[in-house]
């Protein structure tokens, strides 16, 4: 493209660097495209437009005007509830779809030793065949594994009863869910039965449709999700406090740089291994490369980094400069975040782009089947492919910018960290938040969106939040983004965040910005939450505790689905960007206001990062006062060597 200014798109000057490579080069990004949408229509971005039956599709005019209806009858509530309740069955069902992948993978890892999958975290295994009533007397791991993987699984298909996790989450949440009867019964039903109530001519009341669109996210949420998480955790181990580096920088200029991008460790940790076989790192010595570097953009990025401490080249957004970079000698790709633009831009570097899921492929690249059985084998042929075309390398432009971090806060780590070696348990942390050192918990979560400026809401947001004493736990793109800020550091708990989340901060020796991984991993910030509850002393339910929800740049169905999951379990979270559904003002009150007194959290939507974190203050502060908790009391802070002393 001639003439392409490049205005600020990033904060983060890596990628502004590379775009403006990509520019000379007359090459087009996702910027660029964006560029081109606009102006966007309005009545899709206000959620106005439907096209679920072709007597459409059909329009509602936002200024009152005629049409106020479609061609079915349908008012502005019903299509806006429609739309944004698909937008949960989607989420929910990329979410879920690749739980139930990780639940096979385990059934495979059971019964099938020489699988290259096996059991890495017995602790775990044992923990959620208790959770999930599976006997473990006189069993070997594989046969508890199997048991578990087929419960697991059942989860899915379940046609009555309650999926199984849920009982993790507090008896007073679990009663509110009861009350309103949206416990999911089957991951696969809720789902099924959305885009089947959603359909032309079923369910009109915008109140009942967003019910059952709590209902489908809780099945994300404590089902799907949760499973992925737990079962990734029993295969690939339960991740704890790592060190890592972020940015396109990670790639390097002697190395065969491999980059996975995607969502299923499934693939990933398989990558892993094959990247540290001696005779491919022979080989790539062999066509004149130092080693081997594989690093991960998106939540696959994540997944490898709180498990292996491997480097994150960057977000969502950043998939594209990768390669533009000219040193990526494969970029491998399963499911889920990855962007059809990528074969063009391959096109004109060197980086071969290989597909490996069945359900994810793209025309005229090379497609390596991953099957499970023998996906070791697999992994290791890409790994050589990539290698082979390491001689290929033209020009490499690597932006000099990475950073370290610290990253692998699972709920277990989060435990270890606070409550010490042999007393793990969130008391210590509802003890700062009582005595007011910490304020509040904030879950930031989500992705990129080019929109807006990238990653500028997620760090300003969660600038702010440290700042005032807010603990911050993280997952996705929005983790990247801090991470490549700078947060995700223990020294910045001094550098940024307000005097006693610093000093907690320094006590246990973390971040003031928690990592736990990838956006099933969401699940972990449940689970949390729902520890908080359980240790005592800041209310009965997630709904009473000083916490909230944010995806200050979120683009993707799957953030919808997560959003409604915190909703529903208690959670206020705020929206960047804006949402679908400014097209209707009955909607909005119902899922902004009327949320609260049903679900006892709700959605908000605000895109300056200052006035998101205005939102979480405030609410934060009002529930400290319900509490009785609002005047900062003095407590001690028991650091390591106090809790020592303590035991004895
Ligand atoms: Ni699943 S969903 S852009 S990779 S966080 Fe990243 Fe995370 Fe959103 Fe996609
Ligand atoms: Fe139009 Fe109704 Fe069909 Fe939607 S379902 S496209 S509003 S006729």
């Amino acid at each position: 493209m001639k003439n392409t200014k490049i205005t600020k798109k990033s904060i983060d000057s890596a990628v502004n660097q590379a775009l403006e490579k990509t520019a000379e080069k007359g090459l087009e990004t996702v910027w660029e495209r964006s560029e081109l949408q606009k102006p966007r229509c309005g009545f899709g971005e206000q959620g106005l437009c439907c096209h679920i039956c072709y007597m459409g599709p059909c329009r509602i005019n936002p200024k009152g005007k005629k049409p106020q209806q479609g061609v079915c009858g349908a008012t502005a509530e019903l299509i806006v509830a429609r739309n944004f309740a698909r937008m949960i069955a989607a989420g929910a069902a990329a979410h879920s779809d690749h739980g139930r992948a990780v639940a096979k993978t385990l059934l495979l890892a059971a019964e099938s030793p020489d699988s290259g999958y096996s059991i890495k975290d017995e602790n775990k295994l044992r923990k959620i065949a208790k959770i999930l009533e599976v006997e473990v007397k006189d069993r070997t791991n594989e046969e508890i594994a199997k048991k578990v993987a087929e419960k697991a699984l059942e989860n899915f298909g379940k046609q009555e009863g309650e999926i199984a996790f849920i009982k993790n989450a507090p008896e007073t949440r679990q009663g509110v869910w009861h009350e309103l009867n949206i416990v999911p019964r089957g991951v696969d039903r809720e789902i099924v039965e959305m885009m089947h109530r959603t359909s032309i001519g079923v369910d009109q009341d915008h109140r009942n449709i967003m019910l059952h669109g709590a209902r489908t996210a809780l099945a994300d949420g404590w089902g799907g999700s949760m499973i992925a998480t737990e079962l990734q955790d029993i295969l690939f181990g339960t991740p704890s406090p790592l060190r890592g580096q972020v940015n396109l920088g990670v790639l390097s200029e002697k190395d065969v740089n491999i980059v996975v991008h995607g969502h299923e460790p499934v693939l990933s940790e398989m990558l892993v291994h094959a990247a540290q076989e001696k005779d491919l790192i022979n080989l790539a010595k062999s066509k004149g490369a130092k080693g081997i570097n594989l690093a991960g953009i998106c939540c696959t990025a994540n997944e490898i980094l709180i498990r292996h401490g491997l480097p994150i080249a960057g977000n969502i957004l950043q998939q594209e400069l990768a390669i533009s970079t000219g040193a990526v000698e494969a970029m491998i790709v399963d499911v889920q975040c990855i962007m059809p633009s990528l074969p063009e831009i391959a096109k004109c570097y060197h980086t071969e782009l290989i597909t490996t899921s069945s359900k994810g492929k793209i025309e005229d690249t090379k497609y390596f089947e991953l099957s499970e059985k023998n996906a070791l084998k697999t992994a290791k042929k890409i790994v050589k492919e990539a290698i082979m075309n390491f001689p290929n390398r033209e020009k490499v432009n690597i932006p000099k910018e990475k950073m370290d971090l610290i990253a692998g806060f699972s709920h277990e780590a989060i435990n270890y960290m606070l409550g010490g070696t042999f007393r793990t348990s969130y008391v210590p942390l509802n003890d700062n938040v009582v005595n007011g050192r910490i304020k509040g918990v904030a879950g930031v979560v989500g992705c990129c969106n080019p929109k807006v400026i990238h990653d500028q809401c997620h760090v300003s947001l969660v600038e702010e939040l440290i700042a005032n004493n807010i603990l911050v736990v993280q997952t996705g793109c929005s983790a990247i983004a801090c991470a490549k800020a700078g947060f995700l550091t223990p020294e910045s708990a001094v550098k940024y965040a307000g005097k006693g989340l610093s000093e907690v901060c320094k006590a246990v020796g973390m971040p003031p910005v928690l990592h736990s991984g990838s956006c099933v991993d969401n699940s972990r910030i449940l689970i949390a939450l729902s520890e908080m509850v359980k240790v005592g002393g800041l209310g009965n339910d997630i709904s009473e505790l000083p916490v909230a929800g944010a995806a200050p740049e979120w683009m993707s169905e799957k953030a919808i689905s997560i959003g409604q999951y915190f909703v529903a379990s208690g959670v206020f979270t705020v929206f960047g960007v804006g949402l679908p559904v400014g097209g209707s003002e009955i909607f909005s009150k119902h899922i902004f206001k009327e949320f609260e007194n049903i679900f006892g959290g709700m959605w908000a939507t605000e895109p300056d990062p200052g006035k998101m974190a205005a939102l979480i203050i405030d609410h934060i502060n009002k529930k400290r006062e319900k509490l009785g908790i609002s005047k900062a009391k003095e407590r001690i802070l028991y650091d390591m060597q106090m809790r020592r002393e303590l035991e004895v």
